[in-house]
């Protein structure tokens, strides 16, 4: 298994040179080869946004579904078939202002899935107004006085809402990032990957020098396990954190927690099908 195993081959692709979407697929792509994750074992699942055409480019099972819909998506591929690789990937816009709300539910419920976020701090599809991520006074076509709200700041309402696995990377290192995603991968609950990505055609303020100048990595001696610590990191005003920033890894996983699974592992969709105690459950006659 090499790069190649999920390599659409000569295809068209409807990013911009340079943006920073490019590097988050090498990364994402050689984690899962390094891994041995093969393709038919892996499902991404996605929203709507530049970053959500990913799944697009890579030949592996995909979901492409409504803006900002992916999470609930990827929770019951998982939930009906544990054994899946799951991972949904999109925009900043999509996860953390259309689906929002998906967000927080999903940290909840604690689902055994990666969720990578490629964080441009803009809409990019829709040519560069503001995301909630966006920074105060980020001047767009439609913000033409600056962006009056502060930015939503994903890193630490996961780490508040205790989500079992919140890192952060910048695409301008990719094999850092790529370490990152291996680390999301191999951890077993909720994973959020939040990539700071530059969008090099409508974000002329958060460009691949922007992000360096203000990021750096957390240190060797740096515990994930301290969730005030993570915390405040999450909130330094002055420099964005790069790692692992909070881990939790002994919660239960969603799917783990169902009763379906409690005496028989088979997912749900492998089973074979009892039209008659369904019938009978429609009937309210017994319990599944
Ligand atoms: C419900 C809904 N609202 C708005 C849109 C229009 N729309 C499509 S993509 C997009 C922004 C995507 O931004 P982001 O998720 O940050 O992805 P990016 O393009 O920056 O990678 C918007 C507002 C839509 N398709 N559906
Ligand atoms: S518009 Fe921005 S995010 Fe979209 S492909 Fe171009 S540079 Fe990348
Ligand atoms: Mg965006």
């Amino acid at each position: 298994m090499d790069i190649r195993s999920y390599s659409m081959g000569d295809i068209d692709m409807a990013w911009c040179p340079g943006c920073g979407n490019f590097g988050i697929l090498k990364a994402l792509e050689s984690a899962l080869v390094e891994m041995e994750i093969a393709p038919e074992g892996l499902v991404m699942v996605s929203g709507i946004g530049q970053a959500a055409k990913i799944p697009h480019y890579m030949k592996c099972n995909i979901f492409n579904g409504l803006h900002g819909r992916a999470l609930p998506v990827a929770v019951a591929i998982k939930s009906v078939n544990p054994r899946l690789v799951v991972i949904a990937e999109s925009g900043d816009g999509d996860m953390y202002g259309e689906g929002g709300n998906h967000l927080l539910a999903t940290i909840r419920r604690n689902p055994d899935i990666t969720n990578i976020v490629h964080n441009n701090m803009v809409y990019g599809l829709t040519k560069g107004q503001a995301s909630p991520t966006s920074s105060k006074g980020f001047v767009t076509p439609v913000q033409i006085g600056g962006v009056i709200l502060e930015p939503f700041n994903p890193i630490a309402v996961a780490v508040a809402l205790d989500a079992s696995f919140v890192a952060r990377a910048f695409i301008g290192d990719v094999d850092m990032t790529k370490e990152i995603i291996k680390k999301a991968l191999s951890h077993r609950g909720y994973a959020l990957v939040d990539i700071f990505q530059p969008c090099v055609s409508f974000n002329k303020i958060n460009t691949y020098k922007w992000f360096k100048d203000h990021t750096y990595y957390l240190e060797d001696s740096y515990d994930p396990g301290d969730k005030v610590r993570a915390f405040e990191k999450a909130v330094d005003p002055t420099k964005f954190p790069l790692g692992v920033i909070y881990t939790n890894p002994k919660k239960a996983t969603f799917e783990g927690s169902l009763n379906v699974y409690a005496e028989d592992s088979t997912p749900v969709t492998r089973r074979k099908r009892n039209l008659k105690k369904l019938q009978q459950f429609i009937d309210n006659k017994r319990k599944l």
